[in-house]
């Protein structure tokens, strides 16, 4: 353990030794505190097919399949005819077979299959689906986890998804591990359509949010909130996003969602950047991104002091202004290295830009996984860029006149990977999972 005197550190033939040991003592807390995943494509087990996990679901992840189209000639429309098991072996032998698996995407599956004891040099996925095949899905859940270190996977739900809505309905136990986020993109990013599907549901809502439209849609929003007891509303919004305007968008938020998230006590996540569809010929795979108006998350922190909100950038160019907005608004909880920001000279630059301006009073990182044994790679390569961060972070204090314990290592760990979120969102480890105003 380092909890020496600073004397006896600052003496230049023991500073290495102890920089050593505050190194070995920043790796063992931080890869052995739990993390709160706050934001996830995964769903519960319970949730049947929606819930991705194994080989083919692995190798088919949006990421690798754009990978894929730039090595090789086969056509989008013929790479989405084929079934999912033959995409999988075309990515396995394009990117891990005939190429090294340099890219972040690549090499977390190479994590994953390490861990899990499979050859990531095997020449093909016949191994792999075997193993799968084999796996107990719940015993296969509580290793990964364990693996990945995470304790609470927080999901992406959207009332508006037809299937999902069903398996809700059924009112179903989601995994006690496994927690709602309540999803707004199809209300506030295509609200003509949304009205539409609303109306069929029986709410008296228009195009033109006239009559009781924003009352209807609080009923909506009540309905699913006491459905799902989400931690959290949140939407992804566009790299013009601007707030104030006149768009449906900003009436809905401003009139609709953000009382409603004030009345049950949730924050508003917003997820800003992205470009959808750049290439629409890579379905999932053809989103883009674009610097964004830190301006607009401004607004809405500083027009709305009561409601809490996390937010979370696309663009590397906007991850220095979140950070000033974030010192200037106390209701604004910056979190992860969002999808291309993550991979680790990105998550490097913002966690220590983060450390040095924010202190441990962020969330350092979520995993965005859409497939289960992702956890484990997301996880592993996060932990090892928090590691150096705060590695640096602690020795810059030492001739500063600080040297830090265990215990305070232990607490910042905690802060960075689940305790400021879960101070955030209320969730306690209360049976319900969550203590707030509405008790939900
Ligand atoms: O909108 C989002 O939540 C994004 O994370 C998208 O789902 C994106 O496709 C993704 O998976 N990023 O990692
Ligand atoms: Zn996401």
């Amino acid at each position: 353990m380092i909890d020496h005197d600073i004397e006896e550190i600052l003496s230049p033939e023991t500073a290495a030794g102890r920089l050593r040991e505050l190194r070995r003592s920043v790796e063992e807390v931080v890869t052995g505190t739990l993390a709160v995943d706050m934001h996830t494509h995964l769903f519960a087990p319970q949730f049947g097919r929606m819930s991705l996990w194994g080989v083919d679901d692995l190798l088919t992840y949006h990421y690798l399949i754009e990978e894929f189209f730039r090595v090789s000639n086969v056509a989008p429309e013929y790479f989405w005819s084929l079934p999912r098991a033959r995409q999988a072996d075309l990515i396995w032998e394009a990117i891990f077979v005939r190429r090294t698996p340099l890219s972040e995407a690549a090499r977390g599956v190479v994590t994953v299959f390490t861990a899990l004891g499979l050859d990531p040099r095997a020449p093909d996925l016949g191994p792999a689906r075997e193993y799968f095949k084999e796996q107990n899905v719940d015993d296969h859940l509580n290793r990964v986890l364990e693996l990945a270190g995470v304790s609470i996977i927080v999901m992406t739900n959207d009332p508006l998804d037809a299937e999902e809505a069903r398996v809700w309905m059924s009112r179903v136990e989601p995994d006690r591990r496994f927690r709602a986020a309540l999803r707004m993109d199809r209300i506030l990013n295509g609200w003509g359509r949304a009205a539409e599907a609303l109306t069929a549901q029986g709410y008296e809502v228009d195009a033109s949010l006239g009559g009781k439209t924003i009352r209807e849609l609080r009923r909506f929003l009540d309905f699913w909130i006491g459905v799902m007891k989400p931690l959290y509303l949140a939407v992804s919004l566009p790299d013009d996003f601007t707030f104030p305007d006149d768009s449906p968008r900003s009436r809905l938020i401003r009139d609709g969602v953000l009382p409603a998230c004030r009345d049950h006590g949730l924050p508003f996540a917003l997820m800003i950047g992205v470009k959808r569809g750049v290439n629409p010929a890579l379905r999932s795979a053809g989103d883009g991104l674009g610097r964004a108006d830190v301006g607009a998350l401004i607004r809405l922190c500083a027009d709305h002091p009561d409601n809490r909100f996390l937010a979370t950038f696309l663009s590397r160019e906007n991850q220095h202004e979140m950070c000033v907005a974030a010192r200037k608004f106390s209701n604004l909880m910056p979190f992860g290295c969002w999808w291309f920001l993550n991979n680790p000279s990105i998550v490097s630059e913002i966690t220590r830009e983060r450390i040095e301006m924010l202190g441990p009073s962020f969330i350092a990182q979520n995993s965005d996984a859409r497939v289960l044994e992702q956890l484990i790679y997301k996880w592993r390569h996060a932990r090892a860029a928090l590691v150096d961060a705060l590695y640096e972070a602690y020795s810059r204090l030492v001739p500063s006149g600080w040297l830090v314990t265990t215990q305070e290592i232990r607490r910042d760990a905690a802060q960075l990977l689940s305790d400021n979120f879960r101070d955030w969102v209320g969730l306690t480890d209360a049976p319900n999972g969550k203590e707030g105003p509405d008790g939900a």
